[in-house]
């Protein structure tokens, strides 16, 4: 069955795969499934055919047969429970891999989608400067305990998982910050999965659709 995502006609990162579609292209790409790209406008995610699919107005979607899916945890989770490849078969290994599916988008983005927040949307804003301090030490915290909890281990828990997945997705918005750097096995943690064939053909594909024109630049 054709599996069909959304993605932005044209990402606000211009291709630095952030979106996370990127999430939903790699997870596919691990498991080794085809799929099709449709790809929305601002304007249209906001429209009533979309908001049938995604009720908040947003992407990725995931659409399988009569199956239409929002929110990356849910799709990645279904994507994995279905293909080989991103989920250990021994059931407690299998339960951990998807806490830390949970703990990626539940603990650790949330404190880096604020730093993202505060830096972009709200850089502007007079009183930034000086929450800025504590809105990065907040990403310190739970970086400092991820940090203590992979250790010198390559991955989270054993072979690399749909938790990983999620969790280098996460991670990876915080590099225009320099905190990421801070801690050296959380970097090489994300370089590693970076270097995995499967994303970079996630990224080379969230790339083509974004990248500008041949002969011109992208304003
Ligand atoms: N929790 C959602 C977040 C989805 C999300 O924030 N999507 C962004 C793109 S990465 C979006 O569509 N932003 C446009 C908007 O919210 O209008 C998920 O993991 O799927």
């Amino acid at each position: 069955m054709t599996i069909t995502i959304t993605a932005f006609e044209r990402s606000p990162d211009g291709g630095k795969g952030l979106a996370r579609d990127t999430r939903v292209r790699w997870a596919l790409e691990e498991v080794g499934q085809p799929y099709e790209v449709r790809l929305v406008s601002f304007r249209a995610m906001k429209e009533p055919a979309h908001l049938a699919l995604h009720p908040f107005g947003q992407i990725p979607t995931y659409e399988e047969g009569d199956l239409g899916l929002f929110e990356t945890g849910a799709i990645i989770f279904h994507i994995a429970e279905r293909h080989a490849g991103l989920l250990p078969d021994d059931a407690n290994a299998r339960a951990r891999a998807i806490t830390w599916m949970f703990a990626a988008v539940n603990t650790v983005e949330p404190p880096i989608l604020e730093l993202a927040t505060a830096r972009i949307l709200e850089g502007d804003k007079p009183w930034t400067k000086e929450r800025m301090p504590l809105v990065q030490d907040r990403v310190r915290d739970r970086l400092k305990q991820l940090s203590a909890r992979l250790r010198d281990a390559d991955w989270l828990d054993g072979a690399f998982s749909a938790g990983d997945l999620m969790m280098v997705h996460v991670l990876q918005r915080l590099k225009p910050s320099g905190i990421l750097e801070e801690f050296p096995n959380l970097s090489a943690y994300v370089a590693r999965a970076e270097a995995r064939p499967a994303y970079k053909r996630a990224f080379e594909a969230q790339l083509a659709v974004n990248k500008p024109p041949a002969g011109g630049s992208k304003s």
